[in-house]
């Protein structure tokens, strides 16, 4: 099994492979070098919350291993390691008292990357909000996007010079609707108006956040990464139809909107504005700030049906899982990759956007060694059709600049725990042995046949 030729010499020559994860996921050494507790450790240690009662308390150990799994991302033949920093490792009460320990951790690894030749993509925030700053409110709270600016111009100033790119938040749909509205991600609650607030605060945090990135570096390339929903309707049916629509607006133009246009969509306004935090109108340019680039992790598409139960809130929607018509990984998510390139035609078509990244795409399969290999081949073809998609959309005129497979090691998968294996690399959890799999050895050969192409054409 090999991607072909004709895929990897359609995608421009400047086009960047990497590999990504996330610092709750992957660190561990939850307690060490003074690092402070985030909301992800206190949602794990309440029963229920996470499968097998698991955390992230040693994780993939990555604190202590860095060094030798830098050499495994190298070895891998990438060009970009997409991290995380932990807030609550460097500002462990998320302001005011700096930890150095935190700091020297990442100043090492971002030294690391560069001594390898990697180039370092940082994300400010995936998901682990110090406790300290849960306490006042967390993203319901104003005073906690003008914290994320702080701790912002923290970490651009210790390192804007030696990274790629930042960006500010990593899914800011997930920290809201999975943690405010649903209750499966930390904190754990079940509030639309609180969730409201909390989709708010983080635009607010992120536009407040990128002037000040930009005025301490003004070359940094900026952006945020998205998690937008690829949205189908479940039947023909024309209730259906209108419910793709308002899922849509919901859950894609709740983001999109204002942060490229400046507004939120009126479908959500008419329904859900009272729940936005008073005079929201007047932080909207302050949200809407230009970006350099704007990163995509895509997954599986949605498929969505009208719903008319009485507690149903806007948008009146329910998601369907078509898995007997379709493929899926062991998370039982559909596998569908031409959706990823509509996705990107049509979202391109609909917003004025600067070029973008694949900043995740992976999945879940949990195939274990044998005999010290891992024949992880459904990750394999995944990959291969989720690139020859990304090609395609290029060669229909959206410009993307790179692809990063989530992820480098199976990790901590959130409310999964660690049942759930997206990694590159196998991770025996008792001995922390790490095993590169057969789609691990399948991208070193891409990303090597692409330098080879660049390199080729140099001459
Ligand atoms: C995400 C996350 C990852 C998940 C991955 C698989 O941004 O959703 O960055 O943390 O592990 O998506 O569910």
């Amino acid at each position: 099994m090999s991607i072909s030729n004709a895929v990897i010499t359609t995608l421009p020559q400047d086009f960047i492979f990497g590999v990504a994860t996330s610092a709750y996921q992957i660190e561990g050494a939850s307690k060490t070098d003074g690092r402070g507790p985030s909301i992800w450790d206190d949602f794990c240690h309440k029963p229920g919350n996470v499968a097998n009662y698991d955390n992230g308390d040693f994780a993939c150990d990555h604190y202590n291993r860095w060094k030798t799994d830098l050499d495994l991302i190298h070895g891998l033949n990438v060009d970009a390691y997409r991290f995380s920093f932990s807030w609550s490792r460097v500002l462990p009460k998320g302001t005011g008292q700096i930890n150095e320990k935190g700091l020297a951790f990442y100043d090492r690894l971002i030294d690391g990357c560069l001594e390898r030749q990697l180039q370092p993509f940082a994300t400010l925030y995936h998901w682990d909000l110090p406790s300290s700053l849960q306490q006042l409110g967390g993203w319901t709270h104003r005073d906690t996007a003008y914290a994320f600016v702080e701790y912002a111009a923290l970490m651009v100033t210790r390192f804007g010079d030696r990274l790629a790119s930042i960006s500010t938040f990593n899914e800011p749909w997930c920290s809201s609707m999975l943690g405010y509205l649903e209750g499966i991600h930390a904190p754990g609650l079940k509030d639309i108006s609180l969730t409201m607030k909390s989709i708010h605060n983080q635009h607010l945090g992120h536009g407040l956040a990128v002037s000040q990135i930009k005025s301490i570096n003004p070359s940094l390339p900026t952006g945020i990464v998205l998690n937008l929903q690829s949205i189908y309707p479940g039947s023909d049916s024309e209730e259906d139809q209108s419910a793709a629509i308002r899922h849509e607006a919901f859950n894609n133009g709740t983001f999109l909107d204002p942060l490229f246009k400046g507004s939120y969509p009126s479908a959500v306004t008419d329904s859900l504005g009272h729940h936005l935090p008073e005079n929201w109108q007047d932080d909207l340019c302050n949200i809407h700030q230009p970006l350099d680039f704007w990163g995509l992790n895509f997954y599986t598409p949605t498929r969505v049906i009208h719903t008319c139960q009485r507690e149903s809130a806007f948008p009146h929607t329910a998601q369907i899982f078509l898995d007997s018509e379709h493929e899926c990984t062991d998370l039982g998510w559909e596998i569908n990759a031409a959706t990823l390139k509509e996705l990107l035609i049509d979202v391109y078509k609909k917003y004025q956007l600067p070029p973008c990244y694949i900043t995740e795409n992976g999945a879940c399969f949990n195939d274990e060694p044998t005999e010290g290999t891992v024949d992880d081949t459904r990750r394999v073809q995944y990959f291969e059709d989720h690139i020859a998609e990304i090609a395609k959309a290029h060669q229909a005129g959206v410009p993307i600049r790179g692809y990063f497979a989530w992820s480098l090691l199976d990790n901590f998968e959130w409310a999964e725990g660690y049942t759930m294996r997206f990694g590159l690399i196998h991770v025996d959890f008792h001995t922390q042995r790490r095993t590169i799999k057969r789609s691990g050895e399948w991208l070193a050969n891409l990303a090597q046949s692409h330098h080879a192409r660049k390199n080729s054409s140099l001459l």
